[in-house]
Formats: C-alpha cells, sequence, structure tokens
C-alpha cells in the first residue's frame, strides 16, 4: 500500500494539531515526557510517518523532510513552552507550601503537667528516698489475709467497718491501704526495712468534699534492732518540716490502728488551726510475728496518709472532686 504525498502532508498536519492539543491539555511533567516519547520519539508517530517516506517520488521526499522538520520544531517547541511552564507552577507550589506565614498563629500543642496528686507523691518519695528508705508498690487487688488478717485485723474486727472496700467474686478484695505491700516486702526480705509505699487504694466511703472512693495514700515502715518512738516523731518532723516548712508545730495525739501499738494522729498547725494530716504508731508484735520477724530482737514504726489530703492543704483545695473531675480551668492552675 503505496503513501501519497498528499497523505504524508495530511499526517503530518494532523500530528501537528493533535499533538499541540495534547501537549497544551497535559498539566504534569512525566505526562508531557511521554507525550515526547509518543511524538518526536525513536519510535514515535514522527518516525513512522517519516517511514513513509521512503514510497515517496524522490522529488518528493525534501518537501516532506522539510515539512517534518517544521512539525518537529514547532512540537519541540510546544514541548519546550510547556515544560518551562510546569516547572514554573512546580516551584512556585512548593514555594507556597513551604513558605511559612509568620502571621498564622502558632500550632497549639498544649503543654501538659504533672497532674497535683503525682507531684505530691513525687515530692514525698524525693524525701523519703532522701532519708533512705526505698520505694516498694504492689498489687491493688488483693486477699483478705494481705490486707486485714497479717496487720492484726481478723475477719470480726471492728476495725474493717472504717475500712470497707470493694470484694471480688473470687474472695479477693480491693486494697483499703498499701500496707498490704509492707506485708510482701518484709516476707521477701530481712530487717533492717526502710520502705514508703505509694499507691491507689479503695474504701466504700460516701464521696464528699474530703472521701473519694478510689484515693491515693502513701505509707512508710521502718523496721530494725532499737527502733523507738523517738525515731517516729523525728522521722515525721523532718518529713512535714520538708513539705509544710520549717518550725512547724506539730502535735501527736494518741490513737489506735489494729497494726501499731501504740499509735497516734499527727496533727500541724495550719493557718492557725490543727489540722490532722496522718496517723502513725509503732508496729504491733503480732504484725511482726506474722511476717516471721522476732518481736523481742526487731522493733519497728509506721505512718500513713492520704495524697489527696497533703495536696488540698499545699494547694488550698476546698473540695477532693476537684482532683478528680477533670476541669482544664482547674488543672491548669499547676
Ligand atoms: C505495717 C505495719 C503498720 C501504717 C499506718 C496509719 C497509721 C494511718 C491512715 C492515714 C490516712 C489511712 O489513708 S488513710 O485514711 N493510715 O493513719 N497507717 S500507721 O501502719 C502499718 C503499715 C504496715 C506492716
Amino acid at each position: 500500500m503505496t503513501t501519497s504525498l498528499n497523505e504524508l502532508e495530511a499526517q503530518l498536519a494532523t500530528l501537528k494539531q493533535v499533538a499541540t492539543k495534547a501537549i497544551a491539555a497535559t498539566d504534569t511533567l512525566e505526562q508531557l515526557e511521554q507525550l515526547r516519547v509518543g511524538y518526536l520519539g525513536k519510535k514515535g508517530q514522527l518516525s513512522q510517518i517519516l517511514r513513509g517516506m521512503g514510497q515517496l517520488a524522490a522529488e518528493d521526499r525534501p518537501r516532506i523532510g522539510s515539512l517534518a522538520n517544521v512539525v518537529k520544531e514547532s512540537l519541540q517547541a510546544s514541548l519546550d513552552g510547556k515544560r518551562s511552564y510546569l516547572q514554573e507552577a512546580q516551584i512556585q507550589a512548593q514555594l507556597e507550601s513551604e513558605t511559612l506565614d509568620v502571621t498564622m498563629p502558632g500550632v497549639y500543642s498544649p503543654i501538659g503537667r504533672v497532674h497535683p496528686i503525682n507531684s505530691t507523691i513525687d515530692r514525698v518519695l524525693d524525701i523519703f528516698v532522701g532519708l533512705g528508705y526505698t520505694v516498694a508498690t504492689g498489687p491493688e487487688m488483693e486477699t483478705d489475709y494481705y490486707n486485714f488478717e497479717a496487720l492484726n485485723t481478723p475477719a470480726d474486727h471492728p476495725a474493717r467497718d472504717m475500712q470497707d472496700t470493694f470484694y471480688l467474686p473470687d474472695g479477693n478484695l480491693l486494697r483499703t491501704h498499701t500496707s498490704s505491700v509492707q506485708i510482701h516486702y518484709m516476707e521477701d526480705s530481712e530487717p533492717p526495712i526502710r520502705i514508703v509505699a505509694p499507691g491507689r487504694c479503695y474504701r466504700r466511703d460516701t464521696v464528699d468534699a474530703t472521701h473519694a472512693a478510689v484515693f491515693y495514700q502513701i505509707e512508710i515502715l521502718a523496721v530494725d534492732e532499737g527502733l523507738t518512738f523517738t525515731d517516729l516523731k523525728g522521722t515525721i518532723k523532718v518529713f512535714l518540716e520538708e513539705m509544710f516548712g520549717e518550725d512547724l508545730p506539730i502535735r501527736f495525739r494518741a490513737s489506735y490502728f489494729p497494726f501499731t501499738e501504740p499509735s497516734a494522729e499527727v496533727d500541724v498547725q495550719w493557718q492557725g488551726r490543727w489540722l490532722e494530716v496522718m496517723g502513725c504508731g509503732m508496729v504491733d508484735p503480732n504484725v511482726l510475728k506474722s511476717v516471721g520477724y522476732d518481736p523481742e530482737v526487731y522493733t519497728g514504726f509506721a505512718a500513713g496518709f492520704g495524697v489527696e489530703r497533703f495536696a488540698m492543704v499545699l494547694h488550698q483545695i476546698d473540695d477532693i472532686r476537684r482532683l478528680y473531675n477533670s476541669d482544664l480551668r482547674f488543672l491548669q492552675q499547676f
């Protein structure tokens, strides 16, 4: 099938028209490159048309040759023009995407704060670690033995009423104090003992401005030969003065706990009035026996307090529930 001069001229004209249109319509450099290869490449449409030249009369070839060059240059010019346009647009887009509009408000990433309960716990632990105490922790779910029995609080002991808690189907309970941690610790180690045990505790209390069903407690325990109530008073004095300030009037008021004998409540003079802040006492010999320590050789002292209470005193917080209802207006003060 021979190709005539007119046909080749028509094919070149069509190619120029179609290719020019396609180049104008493309909007990516990749597509543009594909068009260049498709039209002007070795195996491109222009090459294919030029292969038809072989069938032309010799005197007609120069005419097609020059026509083909005109088309090639025209398409090359369109390609170059489109490429620099697309490259410019790409740079602009990049500049726009990278330009930092300093008038734009910054990306506000709220800075978190240490919750007042955790900052109070950290402060207390720093003091006791400074006094040579080791931080001990333990499970919040305990057996009746570790929460009560081992702490000289047998099943029918009236003190259990003040420490009512949440009981689980398997007979376990949610601990009412971290004293269970000390029992575990003493079972696994020999005196001398100096531990501070922070942790979450549970009480089936009516929640009000000063009572929460879930709260944090910290207890300390020291067991050694020859520890006396004086050592207890000295330790508590140092601790409370670290927390509330020097020459803080402190008062020890006789009290009762099943796991200490003698026992005392500790009050501090705060804003002109006595404020009960913690309880303490000499570890009851029965408790030492329950972990296999000979009370004739070893004595111990212990103390315990509610962390929320300290946080409320330190930060003049009027209602314990503010510490739990996640109100940012309140928490952002710390
Ligand atoms: C062992 C032996 C003795 C820990 C103690 C208190 C006094 C005390 C209360 C403070 C506020 C509980 O959170 S509260 O309601 N606790 O007053 N706790 S002595 O005595 C122990 C602990 C462990 C082995």
